[in-house]
């Protein structure tokens, strides 16, 4: 339902009345599935969410050769194929991708280590390269560095990703690193080094980057989590940046929404990526 109330919010007009130029692919379909199978029991839904996977690895591949694709979902193990899609892209035009991560959890499981078995706890674990998808997953052609990835509002990290995304080299900001420096000043820092680098830039927002009191429609709300200033000053300096390549918009949930208020905010902070503003001021420049 997730696309539908993004639809219904009017994301493909919000984004057309700022000048782009917008084609709404419509829903994907998932591959056939394949016979997979892993010694973790309480993984949930893994052939069907491998079909989806093997069929968005290669969409994403396909549509990132023009344009900005914007990835709309459903349950962030949908992040798994996009960035694997988009990453095998920048692979072929000889650039590095970074990931910017907005999220309250890492999603650095492995199908080994997930306790709740739950698929949108690994994708972040399985682009950057992590052993133990291999047969199960979609092939990696080009995992992402973890050094390239960045993730900002982190405040759930279960014990075992703790360990595996600290070791992996990723930059987490959680939300104590924002309240300390400004989110804007650690959002800076990552744009420059992928200005510096002629990166591709793939960003991952998963809902509940938010405050659930901003936004309520998600299945896993955690307090304490981006305010709606924070989040709008992301998104003007990402669009300010000119660094964006692809975007995904993950996890909102209609059904838990209250009268759309997620699904709207969801739209405007997307259009503030695309270059929606209150104000014109000079542009600053990244690299
Ligand atoms: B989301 C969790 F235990 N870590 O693995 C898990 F806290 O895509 C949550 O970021 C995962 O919403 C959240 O189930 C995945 C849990
Ligand atoms: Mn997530
Ligand atoms: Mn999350
Ligand atoms: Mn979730």
């Amino acid at each position: 339902m997730g696309p539908n109330g993004l639809r219904a919010a009017g994301l493909a007009e919000a984004l057309a009345g700022l000048g782009h130029d917008v084609v709404d692919l419509g829903d994907l379909q998932p591959a056939p599935e394949r016979a997979v199978s892993h010694s973790n029991p309480s993984l949930k839904a893994l052939a069907e969410t491998v079909s989806w996977l093997d069929a968005l690895s290669e969409k994403a591949f396909e549509i990132s050769e023009n344009g900005i694709p914007v990835f709309m979902g459903g349950d962030h193990v949908m992040a798994a194929a996009s960035v694997a899609g988009v990453s095998r892209r920048a692979q072929q035009k000889g650039r590095p991708l970074f990931v910017l991560w907005l999220d309250a959890h890492t999603d650095f499981h492995t199908l080994e280590s997930t306790e709740s078995g739950n698929l949108h706890g690994t994708p972040a674990a399985y682009f950057t390269g992590r052993p133990g998808f291999e047969g199960v997953y979609p092939r990696l052609d080009a995992p992402v560095d973890p050094a390239n990835v960045c993730m900002l509002g982190i405040r759930s990290v279960d014990a075992p990703e703790r360990v595996a995304v600290s070791q992996a080299g990723v930059t987490i900001h959680d939300m104590r690193a924002i309240d300390e420096s400004g989110i804007g000043a650690l959002l800076s820092a990552f744009l420059e080094r992928v200005a510096a680098s002629n990166g591709m830039l793939h960003v991952s927002f998963d809902i509940d980057f938010l405050d659930p009191s901003a936004a309520p429609g998600v299945g896993t709300t955690v307090p304490g989590g981006a305010s709606f200033r924070e989040a709008h000053l992301v998104m003007e300096m990402l669009h300010d940046s000119g660094l964006v390549t692809s975007l995904d918009l993950v996890e909102l949930n209609p059904f838990l929404d209250e009268r759309g208020k997620s699904a709207i905010l969801m739209t405007d902070l997307t259009a503030s990526l695309f270059g929606k503003r209150v104000m014109d001021r000079p542009t600053r420049s990244f690299g």
